[in-house]
Protein backbone atom coordinates (compact mmCIF):
# COMPACT_ATOMS: atom_id res chain seq x y z
CA UNK A 1 0.00 0.00 0.00
CA UNK A 2 0.91 3.70 0.07
CA UNK A 3 3.06 4.88 2.90
CA UNK A 4 3.00 8.61 2.25
CA UNK A 5 1.77 9.72 5.68
CA UNK A 6 4.23 7.48 7.47
CA UNK A 7 7.07 8.79 5.31
CA UNK A 8 6.08 12.40 5.98
CA UNK A 9 5.72 11.99 9.72
CA UNK A 10 9.14 10.29 10.02
CA UNK A 11 10.88 12.90 7.85
CA UNK A 12 9.12 15.72 9.72
CA UNK A 13 10.27 14.28 13.04
CA UNK A 14 13.81 14.07 11.75
CA UNK A 15 13.63 17.72 10.62
CA UNK A 16 12.51 18.69 14.14
CA UNK A 17 15.52 16.89 15.59
CA UNK A 18 17.88 18.69 13.25
CA UNK A 19 16.16 21.96 14.14
CA UNK A 20 16.92 21.33 17.80
CA UNK A 21 20.61 20.90 16.99
CA UNK A 22 20.66 23.93 14.69
CA UNK A 23 21.42 22.02 11.47
CA UNK A 24 19.55 24.45 9.19
CA UNK A 25 20.50 22.81 5.89
CA UNK A 26 19.24 19.39 6.88
CA UNK A 27 16.05 20.93 8.28
CA UNK A 28 15.54 22.59 4.91
CA UNK A 29 16.25 19.41 2.91
CA UNK A 30 13.93 17.27 5.05
CA UNK A 31 11.06 19.80 5.08
CA UNK A 32 11.40 20.24 1.34
CA UNK A 33 11.25 16.47 0.87
CA UNK A 34 8.13 16.25 3.05
CA UNK A 35 6.33 18.77 0.90
CA UNK A 36 7.54 17.04 -2.29
CA UNK A 37 6.21 13.69 -1.06
CA UNK A 38 2.91 15.29 0.05
CA UNK A 39 2.30 16.87 -3.32
CA UNK A 40 3.34 13.75 -5.25
CA UNK A 41 0.10 12.58 -6.87
CA UNK A 42 0.87 8.89 -7.37
CA UNK A 43 1.25 6.29 -4.60
CA UNK A 44 4.80 5.37 -3.66
CA UNK A 45 5.32 1.62 -4.03
CA UNK A 46 8.49 1.26 -6.08
CA UNK A 47 11.99 2.64 -5.58
CA UNK A 48 11.82 4.30 -9.01
CA UNK A 49 8.83 6.30 -7.81
CA UNK A 50 10.84 7.68 -4.89
CA UNK A 51 13.78 8.76 -6.97
CA UNK A 52 11.52 10.37 -9.56
CA UNK A 53 10.04 12.85 -7.06
CA UNK A 54 11.54 16.29 -7.77
CA UNK A 55 13.21 17.73 -4.67
CA UNK A 56 14.23 14.33 -3.34
CA UNK A 57 17.91 13.57 -3.83
CA UNK A 58 19.54 10.15 -3.85
CA UNK A 59 20.47 10.09 -0.16
CA UNK A 60 17.00 11.07 1.02
CA UNK A 61 15.57 8.68 -1.56
CA UNK A 62 17.35 5.77 0.13
CA UNK A 63 15.96 6.83 3.50
CA UNK A 64 12.43 7.13 2.16
CA UNK A 65 12.75 3.69 0.60
CA UNK A 66 13.80 2.25 3.95
CA UNK A 67 10.58 3.66 5.46
CA UNK A 68 8.52 2.20 2.60
CA UNK A 69 10.12 -1.26 2.91
CA UNK A 70 10.48 -1.64 6.66
CA UNK A 71 7.97 0.83 8.05
CA UNK A 72 10.77 2.23 10.18
CA UNK A 73 13.64 4.71 9.89
CA UNK A 74 16.69 3.46 11.75
CA UNK A 75 18.56 6.76 11.75
CA UNK A 76 15.59 8.54 13.28
CA UNK A 77 15.24 5.85 15.94
CA UNK A 78 18.85 6.09 17.00
CA UNK A 79 18.95 9.89 16.98
CA UNK A 80 15.61 10.15 18.77
CA UNK A 81 16.63 7.74 21.49
CA UNK A 82 19.90 9.47 22.22
CA UNK A 83 19.79 11.23 25.56
CA UNK A 84 21.28 14.39 24.14
CA UNK A 85 18.67 14.75 21.41
CA UNK A 86 15.82 14.29 23.88
CA UNK A 87 17.22 17.04 26.04
CA UNK A 88 17.94 19.34 23.10
CA UNK A 89 14.30 18.90 22.05
CA UNK A 90 13.13 19.56 25.61
CA UNK A 91 15.17 22.78 25.86
CA UNK A 92 14.51 24.17 22.39
CA UNK A 93 10.78 23.68 22.93
CA UNK A 94 10.99 26.44 25.56
CA UNK A 95 9.88 29.70 23.93
CA UNK A 96 12.91 31.93 23.41
CA UNK A 97 15.46 29.11 23.50
CA UNK A 98 17.37 28.28 20.32
CA UNK A 99 19.83 25.50 19.57
CA UNK A 100 22.86 27.49 20.76
CA UNK A 101 21.39 28.21 24.18
CA UNK A 102 20.19 24.62 24.52
CA UNK A 103 23.63 23.35 23.56
CA UNK A 104 25.28 25.61 26.15
CA UNK A 105 22.90 24.47 28.89
CA UNK A 106 23.53 20.84 27.96
CA UNK A 107 27.29 21.41 28.06
CA UNK A 108 26.90 22.94 31.54
CA UNK A 109 25.39 19.63 32.65
CA UNK A 110 21.73 20.64 32.82
CA UNK A 111 19.29 17.88 31.92
CA UNK A 112 15.79 18.82 33.09
CA UNK A 113 13.44 21.79 33.18
CA UNK A 114 13.93 21.82 36.95
CA UNK A 115 17.71 22.21 36.44
CA UNK A 116 17.01 25.22 34.25
CA UNK A 117 14.53 26.76 36.69
CA UNK A 118 16.98 26.33 39.57
CA UNK A 119 20.28 27.27 37.99
CA UNK A 120 19.77 29.60 35.03
CA UNK A 121 18.94 33.29 35.02
CA UNK A 122 16.27 33.33 32.33
CA UNK A 123 15.10 36.15 30.07
CA UNK A 124 11.49 37.32 30.47
CA UNK A 125 10.19 35.36 27.47
CA UNK A 126 12.09 32.22 28.54
CA UNK A 127 10.49 32.43 32.01
CA UNK A 128 7.04 32.53 30.38
CA UNK A 129 8.15 29.68 28.11
CA UNK A 130 9.01 27.47 31.09
CA UNK A 131 5.99 28.45 33.20
CA UNK A 132 3.61 27.60 30.35
CA UNK A 133 5.72 24.80 28.87
CA UNK A 134 2.98 22.16 28.69
CA UNK A 135 0.62 24.49 26.81
CA UNK A 136 3.05 26.29 24.51
CA UNK A 137 4.72 23.10 23.30
CA UNK A 138 1.43 22.22 21.58
CA UNK A 139 0.13 23.53 18.27
CA UNK A 140 -3.52 24.55 18.37
CA UNK A 141 -6.23 23.11 16.15
CA UNK A 142 -7.25 25.41 13.30
CA UNK A 143 -10.76 25.70 14.78
CA UNK A 144 -9.40 27.23 17.97
CA UNK A 145 -7.21 29.64 16.00
CA UNK A 146 -10.39 30.74 14.19
CA UNK A 147 -12.11 31.36 17.54
CA UNK A 148 -9.21 33.47 18.77
CA UNK A 149 -9.18 35.38 15.51
CA UNK A 150 -12.87 36.25 15.61
CA UNK A 151 -12.64 37.15 19.29
CA UNK A 152 -9.84 39.66 18.68
CA UNK A 153 -11.34 40.91 15.42
CA UNK A 154 -14.56 41.73 17.32
CA UNK A 155 -12.58 43.84 19.79
CA UNK A 156 -10.65 45.59 17.01
CA UNK A 157 -13.84 46.50 15.18
CA UNK A 158 -15.56 47.73 18.31
CA UNK A 159 -12.63 50.14 18.72
CA UNK A 160 -12.54 51.18 15.05
CA UNK A 161 -15.06 49.69 12.59
CA UNK A 162 -12.99 50.96 9.65
CA UNK A 163 -9.81 49.18 10.51
CA UNK A 164 -8.71 46.05 8.69
CA UNK A 165 -7.81 42.99 10.72
CA UNK A 166 -6.35 40.13 8.69
CA UNK A 167 -5.22 36.76 9.99
CA UNK A 168 -1.89 35.69 8.45
CA UNK A 169 0.76 33.02 9.21
CA UNK A 170 0.08 29.30 8.97
CA UNK A 171 -3.65 29.90 9.48
CA UNK A 172 -3.92 31.89 6.28
CA UNK A 173 -1.89 29.21 4.50
CA UNK A 174 -4.68 26.80 5.40
CA UNK A 175 -2.75 24.62 7.84
CA UNK A 176 -4.75 22.19 10.02
CA UNK A 177 -2.79 23.26 13.13
CA UNK A 178 -1.12 26.55 14.08
CA UNK A 179 1.85 27.28 16.33
CA UNK A 180 0.37 30.69 17.10
CA UNK A 181 -2.13 33.19 15.74
CA UNK A 182 -0.70 35.98 13.57
CA UNK A 183 -2.90 39.06 13.23
CA UNK A 184 -2.24 42.10 11.08
CA UNK A 185 -4.04 45.40 11.70
CA UNK A 186 -4.13 48.50 9.54
CA UNK A 187 -6.39 51.49 8.88
CA UNK A 188 -7.16 52.69 5.35
CA UNK A 189 -5.94 56.26 5.03
CA UNK A 190 -7.32 56.99 1.58
CA UNK A 191 -3.91 58.33 0.56
CA UNK A 192 -1.84 55.23 0.13
CA UNK A 193 0.92 56.81 -1.98
CA UNK A 194 1.53 59.60 0.43
CA UNK A 195 4.82 60.86 1.79
CA UNK A 196 6.64 58.98 4.47
CA UNK A 197 6.01 61.62 7.14
CA UNK A 198 2.31 61.30 6.56
CA UNK A 199 2.45 57.50 6.70
CA UNK A 200 4.17 57.69 10.06
CA UNK A 201 1.41 59.93 11.34
CA UNK A 202 -1.14 57.39 10.15
CA UNK A 203 0.73 54.56 11.83
CA UNK A 204 1.06 56.48 15.07
CA UNK A 205 -2.66 57.14 14.86
CA UNK A 206 -3.43 53.40 14.44
CA UNK A 207 -0.93 52.55 17.11
CA UNK A 208 -2.32 55.04 19.66
CA UNK A 209 -5.98 54.79 18.75
CA UNK A 210 -6.25 51.07 17.97
CA UNK A 211 -3.32 48.94 19.13
CA UNK A 212 -2.82 50.52 22.55
CA UNK A 213 -6.49 50.46 23.58
CA UNK A 214 -6.84 46.97 22.08
CA UNK A 215 -3.95 45.56 24.09
CA UNK A 216 -5.18 47.33 27.20
CA UNK A 217 -8.66 45.87 26.86
CA UNK A 218 -7.40 42.37 26.03
CA UNK A 219 -5.23 42.48 29.15
CA UNK A 220 -7.98 43.83 31.39
CA UNK A 221 -10.48 41.11 30.47
CA UNK A 222 -7.81 38.44 31.09
CA UNK A 223 -7.52 37.34 27.46
CA UNK A 224 -3.85 38.34 27.20
CA UNK A 225 -2.12 36.63 30.09
CA UNK A 226 1.60 37.12 29.40
CA UNK A 227 3.64 39.55 27.29
CA UNK A 228 6.73 38.41 25.41
CA UNK A 229 7.70 41.40 23.28
CA UNK A 230 5.97 44.70 22.72
CA UNK A 231 7.53 47.29 20.44
CA UNK A 232 5.75 50.53 19.67
CA UNK A 233 6.57 52.58 16.54
CA UNK A 234 8.78 55.03 18.42
CA UNK A 235 11.35 52.29 18.84
CA UNK A 236 10.98 50.37 15.63
CA UNK A 237 10.54 51.25 11.97
CA UNK A 238 6.95 51.83 11.02
CA UNK A 239 5.44 48.90 12.85
CA UNK A 240 3.73 48.34 16.16
CA UNK A 241 4.52 44.78 17.13
CA UNK A 242 3.15 42.70 19.98
CA UNK A 243 4.01 39.11 20.88
CA UNK A 244 2.30 37.45 23.80
CA UNK A 245 0.17 34.68 25.21
CA UNK A 246 -3.63 34.52 25.34
CA UNK A 247 -6.38 32.26 26.58
CA UNK A 248 -9.99 32.11 25.39
CA UNK A 249 -12.76 32.38 27.95
CA UNK A 250 -14.02 28.89 28.80
CA UNK A 251 -17.34 28.17 27.11
CA UNK A 252 -19.98 25.82 28.45
CA UNK A 253 -18.87 22.67 26.71
CA UNK A 254 -15.13 23.19 26.35
CA UNK A 255 -12.57 21.20 28.24
CA UNK A 256 -10.06 23.39 30.04
CA UNK A 257 -8.65 26.05 27.79
CA UNK A 258 -4.94 26.17 27.07
CA UNK A 259 -2.67 29.18 26.76
CA UNK A 260 -1.86 29.99 23.13
CA UNK A 261 0.74 32.21 21.46
CA UNK A 262 -0.50 35.30 19.65
CA UNK A 263 1.34 37.88 17.51
CA UNK A 264 -0.31 41.15 16.53
CA UNK A 265 1.29 43.72 14.26
CA UNK A 266 -0.03 47.09 13.14
CA UNK A 267 1.32 48.72 9.97
CA UNK A 268 0.63 51.86 7.90
CA UNK A 269 -1.87 51.25 5.11
CA UNK A 270 0.69 51.96 2.37
CA UNK A 271 2.83 49.09 3.65
CA UNK A 272 -0.10 46.71 4.02
CA UNK A 273 0.51 44.54 0.90
CA UNK A 274 4.19 43.89 1.70
CA UNK A 275 3.31 43.30 5.34
CA UNK A 276 0.58 40.77 4.46
CA UNK A 277 2.92 38.82 2.20
CA UNK A 278 5.67 38.84 4.82
CA UNK A 279 3.37 37.87 7.71
CA UNK A 280 1.66 35.13 5.68
CA UNK A 281 4.95 33.44 4.92
CA UNK A 282 6.10 30.80 5.01
CA UNK A 283 9.55 31.95 6.11
CA UNK A 284 10.97 29.74 3.31
CA UNK A 285 8.62 31.32 0.77
CA UNK A 286 9.65 34.81 1.94
CA UNK A 287 13.30 33.95 1.41
CA UNK A 288 12.63 32.73 -2.14
CA UNK A 289 10.61 35.84 -2.94
CA UNK A 290 13.34 38.16 -1.63
CA UNK A 291 15.99 36.34 -3.65
CA UNK A 292 13.82 36.61 -6.73
CA UNK A 293 13.42 40.36 -6.16
CA UNK A 294 17.20 40.71 -5.84
CA UNK A 295 17.81 38.93 -9.12
CA UNK A 296 15.56 41.51 -10.79
CA UNK A 297 17.35 44.51 -9.34
CA UNK A 298 14.63 45.02 -6.76
CA UNK A 299 14.45 44.51 -3.05
CA UNK A 300 11.58 43.27 -0.91
CA UNK A 301 11.04 43.36 2.82
CA UNK A 302 8.08 43.53 5.20
CA UNK A 303 7.68 47.26 4.45
CA UNK A 304 8.38 47.91 0.78
CA UNK A 305 9.17 46.69 -2.68
CA UNK A 306 11.92 48.84 -4.19
CA UNK A 307 13.39 49.17 -7.68
CA UNK A 308 16.82 50.23 -8.95
CA UNK A 309 18.62 48.68 -6.07
CA UNK A 310 22.18 48.16 -7.22
CA UNK A 311 24.21 45.53 -5.41
CA UNK A 312 27.87 44.74 -5.64
CA UNK A 313 29.06 41.58 -3.91
CA UNK A 314 25.72 41.37 -2.17
CA UNK A 315 26.14 44.84 -0.72
CA UNK A 316 23.61 47.55 -1.54
CA UNK A 317 25.15 50.41 -3.54
CA UNK A 318 21.96 52.41 -4.08
CA UNK A 319 18.93 52.45 -1.83
CA UNK A 320 16.45 52.40 -4.73
CA UNK A 321 12.95 53.85 -4.90
CA UNK A 322 9.77 52.50 -3.39
CA UNK A 323 7.35 50.97 -5.91
CA UNK A 324 3.90 51.61 -4.46
CA UNK A 325 1.67 48.52 -4.58
CA UNK A 326 -1.94 48.43 -3.49
CA UNK A 327 -2.54 44.69 -3.14
CA UNK A 328 -0.86 41.32 -2.86
CA UNK A 329 -1.81 40.61 -6.48
CA UNK A 330 -0.16 43.81 -7.63
CA UNK A 331 2.98 43.01 -5.65
CA UNK A 332 3.35 39.66 -7.43
CA UNK A 333 2.54 41.27 -10.76
CA UNK A 334 5.12 44.05 -10.42
CA UNK A 335 7.70 41.45 -9.46
CA UNK A 336 6.81 39.44 -12.55
CA UNK A 337 5.82 36.37 -10.54
CA UNK A 338 2.58 34.45 -11.16
CA UNK A 339 0.22 34.97 -8.20
CA UNK A 340 0.28 32.21 -5.62
CA UNK A 341 -2.62 31.76 -3.22
CA UNK A 342 -1.59 31.51 0.46
CA UNK A 343 -2.21 27.73 0.48
CA UNK A 344 0.63 27.35 -2.03
CA UNK A 345 3.22 29.39 -0.17
CA UNK A 346 5.04 26.77 1.83
CA UNK A 347 8.12 27.19 -0.43
N1 LIG B 1 8.55 35.12 9.29
C1 LIG B 1 9.69 35.19 8.49
N2 LIG B 1 10.92 34.88 9.01
C2 LIG B 1 11.04 34.52 10.29
C3 LIG B 1 9.91 34.44 11.11
C4 LIG B 1 8.67 34.75 10.57
O1 LIG B 1 9.58 35.52 7.31
N3 LIG B 1 12.25 34.21 10.78
C5 LIG B 1 7.23 35.41 8.70
C6 LIG B 1 6.78 34.23 7.89
C7 LIG B 1 5.90 33.48 8.83
C8 LIG B 1 5.22 34.63 9.55
O2 LIG B 1 6.25 35.60 9.70
O3 LIG B 1 4.96 32.68 8.14
C9 LIG B 1 4.64 34.24 10.87
O4 LIG B 1 5.64 33.65 11.69
P1 LIG B 1 5.34 32.39 12.59
O5 LIG B 1 6.56 32.12 13.38
O6 LIG B 1 4.08 32.61 13.35
O7 LIG B 1 5.22 31.17 11.54
P2 LIG B 1 3.96 30.45 10.87
O8 LIG B 1 2.69 31.13 11.21
O9 LIG B 1 4.27 30.32 9.43
O10 LIG B 1 3.98 28.97 11.48
P3 LIG B 1 3.43 28.52 12.93
O11 LIG B 1 2.19 27.73 12.71
O12 LIG B 1 4.51 27.69 13.50
O13 LIG B 1 3.16 29.77 13.71
MG1 LIG C 1 2.21 31.62 13.16
MN1 LIG D 1 3.82 34.18 14.86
Amino acid sequence: GDRKELICSKLEEMADNYEATGDKWRVYAYRKAVSAVRSHKKPICKFEEVSSIPGVGRKLGDKIWEIVEKGSFSKLDSVKNSEKMQIMNLFTNIHGVGSKTAEAWYAMGHRTLQDIKDKIVLTGPQTVGIDLYDDLVLRMPREEAAEIESFVRGKVHSIDPNSICEVCGSFRRGKPTCGDLDLLITTPDGVSHSREVFQRMVLCYSSNRIMSPLLEELHSIGFLTHDLVSVSPEKTVNMHKYMGVCILPAGENERDRRHRRIDIICVPFSEYPCAVVYFTGSAYFNRSLRLLAQRRGMSLNEHHLKRNVVRRKGEKKTAGEIIPVSSEQELFQVMGVPFRPPEERDW
